[in-house]
C-alpha cells in the first residue's frame, strides 16, 4: 500500500501512530508530498479529489480517505489490540476523536489563514473564530474526556495526542496548556509512547 505522507500534518500522523501501534507500518510504502489549497499538485487530487492527505492507495490499487476511515481500516487489519471499540464505547471513541480532528481542522486553517493568504486579505477575526472553536474543544476534553483519555489508549487518544502537537508545532504561543492542568499531565506523558515520540512533527527547516 501507499501512503501520501508529510511530517507535519497531524492527519497523517494519526494513520502513522495507528500503523506503528498495531505493527503494520511495513505494509506502506510512503509517499512525500507537499499539498495546500493553493498547490494541490496532480497526485494526491487524482486520488482524493479534495486534494488532501492522509490517503491511503490500498494493494487492489483504490483509494481511501481521509484519516478516520483510513485508521479504521487498518483496524480491520491486525489481530493485537484494537484501536476501535466493537461495542456501544465506539461512539465516545468516535466523538472523542472528531473532536481532536476538529482542534486540528480549525488550527491548520488558522496556520493557511498566515501562511497562505496575502496580508491584506488575512482576517484576525476569523482567526479568533478558529481559535474559538479550539479553546471550547479543548475545555470540553479537560472536563469531560479525561477518563477516557486516561483508560487504555485507542484511536481517540491517539487523535487528541496528534492535534495537541499540531498546536505545539504551529500555534505554542496560544499556550494551550494554561489552565487546563489534567490535559497537560496526560499529553506530558503520553507523548512519551514510542508512536508518539517517533512521529513528533517539526517545522520544515
Ligand atoms: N478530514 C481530513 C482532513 C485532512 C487535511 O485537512 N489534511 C491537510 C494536511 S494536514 C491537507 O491535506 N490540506 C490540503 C488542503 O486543505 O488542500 C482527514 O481527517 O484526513
Amino acid at each position: 500500500m501507499k501512503l501520501f505522507h508529510s511530517p507535519t500534518s497531524p492527519y497523517v500522523r494519526k494513520v502513522m501512530i495507528a500503523l506503528i501501534e498495531t505493527n503494520q507500518l511495513e505494509k506502506v510504502e510512503l509517499v512525500p508530498v507537499k499539498v495546500s489549497p493553493f498547490s494541490p499538485g496532480d497526485q494526491v487530487p487524482d486520488n482524493n479529489p479534495l486534494g488532501k492527505i492522509p490517503c491511503l492507495i490500498r494493494n487492489n490499487g483504490k483509494p481511501i480517505y481521509d484519516s478516520r476511515v483510513i485508521c479504521r481500516y487498518i483496524d480491520t487489519m491486525h489481530n493485537s489490540t484494537k484501536l476501535y471499540p466493537n461495542d456501544s464505547a465506539l461512539w465516545d471513541t468516535l466523538t472523542l476523536e472528531a473532536t481532536a480532528d476538529g482542534i486540528s481542522e480549525a488550527a491548520i486553517l488558522m496556520a493557511y489563514e498566515k501562511m497562505l493568504r496575502p496580508e491584506d486579505q488575512q482576517s484576525d477575526d476569523w482567526i479568533e473564530a478558529q481559535w474559538g472553536k479550539i479553546d471550547r474543544a479543548l475545555d470540553t476534553v479537560e472536563n469531560n474526556w479525561m477518563n477516557h483519555l486516561n483508560a487504555a489508549p485507542d484511536m481517540a487518544c491517539y487523535g487528541v495526542g496528534a492535534s495537541l502537537g499540531y498546536l505545539d508545532l504551529r500555534h505554542d504561543d496560544r499556550g494551550w496548556r494554561d489552565n487546563r492542568a489534567k490535559l497537560a499531565t496526560w499529553e506530558a506523558e503520553f507523548i512519551k509512547r514510542p508512536a508518539m515520540a517517533s512521529t513528533l512533527p517539526e517545522l520544515p527547516k
